[in-house]
């Protein structure tokens, strides 16, 4: 296999210890100081006025585009217009809200934590837990059919509890969570292109023992990583492949053969020295119809429920490939023109570009793996990212340069065949430390060269000093041509991981909820049981021993019980279903201090699970603001003593 690299001069690779030393620096603070001139000199000119214009959305009217927004460690999803940059709406996913009450219905529970393994349970019991109390959300993607944005669901990871979400497009609410067995820490995350998303490709960044159980600990030569395809549409485990190499980012072609990971611990390295040690890693690529056949045909064990086929090197099959890039590579993202497959070098100041109509060669032919790289152009220091135009021209981000360089793909592919032209179009400073960066609709057929965001990981000197921990910064430009211009800085709260920009007309949620919403069939289902009709007035309390199930209705600014009597310790649920069908018009339900809060949006049915506290008077209330008498919409809980 050969190891050579055109175009890249040995000085250009961050080697090991410099590659470190460079990533402590811009830490440090000194290469964060380097950018900044240009974004405010650019502004101030009349291309910039006009730019601003063009991205600027009156009040009053409304987005081109919907932007679908990670939040890293704070577990939730965000709702952007684009090219506002307006926050929207906050979708809690892997976090607990108490505005919405996700985390503390019985609804939202019920999927927090039916998708969680048996042994995951059990260990969360024996904390006092339901399920896991944070996340680490970072991709988010929507559903493709034939290559393009669908609108019927959204998928995401969570990095902290190896975990995969899907929220529904039609409410804006998570519908599944699952945990992934056998892999740890799911990071990388995408949706099949192609023919549709019947799968959602997960990678295991961590390496883990095959079987995880305690037999096996500080011996790494034991270990392995985990691909998982999920079905896509009941959200359960398809199959896994377990492979050499730790997994960081993924992504699928437009003809639904391939998937690829990228791998920055091929060394199998458990420090950072071992982890940059080689000069190469490698990209994974998975062979979607042999994986498939191979299930069929049995050559599979099974762990943990889950089909496992070994992809690892040397007994990989026709199941995988290893085609090595770079050390220490990060981003993997296809191309809209089907071929290119661009890797974000990191370490190295590269991007490799993998022609993949060249993969069958090296599949079925026993071509050299490294013959699919048909450029590697120099771009500058830290590539992470990668985001296309449908124009031929990629977008990467540069994090130790603070910069995002604009390339011709083709000219690359020309130069690295021996051609005497420089890919690079542009180069423009960000602020600072950029790591993933979107177009409108750049991961789909329907890529455009409108505006490129840049979601910085520093904002360091960009906004008022709100302490130690400062917001994270995100811009937008406006794509002209040759010319990238900076029109907007908007800080954020942590951590903007990744974005998509899909456009309006593919987006299209309701705004009243359908009184039959499988988001409460349950409570329907008992309120059956109790004979309570959801969907008519209810003012019922039912006592079945020391369980109270209270049903009322909600209608502004009343809710059908003024009060309701119960015993201390006795097991409360309340179920409130907001009768008004009106836009906008949310209820609320707050018991006062038990922790009890929840959104019941219009023709919702919301319930919640509670232990009645101390014997006393307690108030509930209503705390979404929904009615001038929006104050008055209260009641009381009396909770007698226990013995009474
Ligand atoms: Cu997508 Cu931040 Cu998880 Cu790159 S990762 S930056
Ligand atoms: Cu109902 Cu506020
Ligand atoms: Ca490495």
């Amino acid at each position: 296999m050969s190891e050579e690299r055109k175009g890249i001069s040995r000085r250009g690779m961050l080697g090991a210890t410099a590659g470190s030393a460079a990533l402590a620096g811009a830490i440090g603070g000194r290469a964060l100081m380097t950018g900044g001139a240009i974004g405010a000199a650019t502004l101030a000119g009349t291309t910039a006025a006009r730019a601003a214009e063009a991205t600027s959305v009156e009040p009053g009217q409304l987005d081109e585009y919907y932007g679908f927004w990670s939040s890293g460690q704070t577990g939730e999803m965000r709702i952007l217009g684009i090219p506002s940059m307006r926050e929207l709406m906050r979708v809690p996913v892997f976090n607990t809200d108490s505005a919405t009450g996700w985390g503390i219905t019985n609804e939202s529970k019920k999927i927090l934590t039916e998708g969680l393994t048996e042994k995951t349970k059990k260990f969360l019991a024996a904390n006092g837990l339901e399920f896991p109390r944070n996340g680490d959300l970072h991709h988010v993607h929507m559903s493709f059919t034939e290559g393009r944005y669908d609108g019927r669901f959204l998928f995401m990871n969570d990095k902290a509890n190896t975990r995969v979400a899907r929220v529904r497009c039609d409410v804006m609410k998570t519908d599944k969570i699952i945990e992934i067995p056998n892999a740890k820490g799911i990071h990388g995350l995408r949706p099949q292109k192609w023919p549709r998303t019947n799968y959602v490709f997960a990678n295991g960044e961590d390496e883990v023992p095959m079987v995880n159980d305690g037999k096996i600990l500080d011996d790494p030569s034991q270990y392995v990583n985990f691909y998982t395809a999920i079905n896509a549409d009941d959200m359960t485990v398809a199959w896994q492949v377990m492979v050499t190499g730790n997994l960081d980012n993924t992504d699928a072609d437009y003809e639904g053969k391939y998937a690829f990971s990228t791998s920055y611990n091929s060394e199998m390295g458990m420090n950072l020295a071992d982890m940059t040690a080689a000069d190469m890693d490698h990209v994974v690529v998975y062979n979607i119809a042999e994986i498939e056949k191979g299930i069929e045909a049995g050559d599979f064990i099974e762990l943990n429920g889950v089909k496992v086929i070994d992809g690892r090197k040397g007994s990989e099959k026709n199941y995988v490939r290893y085609i090595p890039v770079p050390n220490n590579p990060h981003g993997c993202n296809m191309a809209p023109d089907k071929v290119h497959l661009c890797i974000g070098g990191k370490l190295s100041p590269t991007v490799s570009v993998i022609d993949v109509t060249k993969l069958e060669d090296v599949f079925y032919n026993g071509a050299d793996p490294r013959s699919v790289v048909v450029a590697e152009p120099e771009l500058g220091l830290g590539p992470l990212h990668t985001c296309f135009d449908g124009q031929g021209r990629a977008y990467t981000t540069l994090f130790l340069d603070s910069q995002v360089v604009v390339w011709d793909i083709e000219k690359a592919i020309k130069a690295y065949a021996g051609e005497q032209v420089d890919p690079i179009v542009t180069k423009a400073d960000v602020h600072y430390q950029p790591g993933h960066n979107s177009t409108a609709e750049g991961e789909t057929l329907d890529a455009s060269a409108k505006f490129y965001i840049s979601m910085n990981k520093f904002s360091k000197d960009r906004f008022l000093n709100v302490g130690p921990l400062k917001p994270e910064n995100e811009q937008v430009f406006l794509i002209e041509g040759d010319k990238l211009t900076l029109v907007h800085d908007g800080p954020t709260f942590a951590e903007p991981h990744d974005s998509i920009i899909v456009h309006a007309s593919k987006v299209n949620p309701l705004s009243i909820w359908d009184r039959q919403d499988r988001m409460w069939a349950e409570t329907r289902k008992q309120a059956e049981a109790d004979g309570v009709d959801l969907d008519d007035w209810q003012d019922t309390v039912i006592r079945d021993g020391n369980k109270v199930r209270v049903y009322m209705s909600s209608q502004a600014p009343q809710f059908a019980i003024e009060s309701f009597t119960v015993k201390e310790g006795d097991e409360v649920t309340v179920s409130v279903t907001n009768l008004d069908d009106i836009d906008d018009l949310t209820h609320g339900f707050t018991m006062g201090n038990h922790g009890v809060a929840m959104e019941i949006g219009p023709q919702a049915t919301s319930s919640v699970t509670f232990i009645a506290g101390q014997p006393g008077v307690y108030w509930y209330y209503c705390q979404w603001f929904c009615h001038a008498l929006h104050m008055e919409m209260r009641g009381r809980m009396f909770v007698e003593p226990r013995d009474a």
